[in-house]
């Protein structure tokens, strides 16, 4: 029987070259023979996508920060419960563009909530599923801001102001130091290539043991 498939998370402010990079762990991860689930937060299902709708969009702008968290975690618990749990019972591998420490970034740094209640509901909502690997784009806010800001209009996260992203940054940093065995922050400042190479090798260790 196939063991449970592997819990991979990518984070990091907009712009440090998330969606960039998920299409080469993809490719990495079928050329070692794994047939990845590659979903997102919020999102992955389709009330995730309607909540993500709710986040993102400005019908609610003004909306509560506990609000905000809740909505993130109730998008949540639909994604575990439809996508991410079978997908790791059947063996295979979840890859998910943000997860819990985005709301430990976003909510807990950018909104001020603090971790203690993020820590109560991902207690709740989890029920002690964490990520095997959690790869962290780090980049300096200006670049990132940069480089998202070539796209399309921000959304209600982009327009944020520059503190609340300095929060999020400061926020993933401190969860990388204390979490190393998990959390591996890369510097994606870096060309796009070393940034998957360190990746990759970081999705080797994991596969191979060693990590
Ligand atoms: N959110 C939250 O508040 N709480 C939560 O719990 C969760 C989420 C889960 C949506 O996230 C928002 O949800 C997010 C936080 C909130 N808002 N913010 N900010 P999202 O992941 O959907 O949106 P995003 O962070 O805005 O993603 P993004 O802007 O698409 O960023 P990205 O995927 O990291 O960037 P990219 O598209 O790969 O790259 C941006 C550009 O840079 C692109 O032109 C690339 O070609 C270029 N790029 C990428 N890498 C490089 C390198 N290495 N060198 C040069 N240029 C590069």
């Amino acid at each position: 029987m196939r063991g449970r498939g592997r819990f991979i998370t990518v984070e990091g402010l907009e712009g440090a070259g998330k969606s960039t990079c998920l299409a080469g762990i993809e490719q990495y991860l079928r050329g070692r023979g794994l047939d990845p689930v590659m979903t997102r937060e919020p999102g992955g299902t389709p009330l995730g996508e309607a909540i993500r709708q709710l986040l993102l969009g400005f019908d609610h702008a003004d909306m509560n920060a506990d609000a905000e968290t809740l909505l993130v975690f109730a998008a949540r618990a639909e994604h575990l419960a439809k996508v991410i749990r079978p997908a790791l019972e059947a063996g295979r591998p979840v890859v998910c563009d943000r997860f819990t420490d985005a709301t430990y970034a976003y909510q807990g740094g950018g909104r001020g909530l603090g971790e203690a209640r993020i820590e109560a509901l991902e207690s709740w909502v989890q029920q002690g599923l964490v990520p095997d690997l959690t790869v962290l784009l780090d980049v300096p806010i200006e670049l990132g801001l940069a480089r998202a800001g070539r796209r399309s209009a921000p959304d209600r996260f982009e327009q944020e102001r520059l503190e609340f992203f300095e929060r999020a940054r400061a926020m993933y940093r401190a969860r990388a130091q204390r979490m190393p065995e998990r959390i591996v922050m890369i510097d994606a400042s870096a060309p796009a290539e070393e940034v998957l190479a360190a990746i990759t090798s970081a999705l080797g260790r994991l596969l191979d043991g060693a990590g």
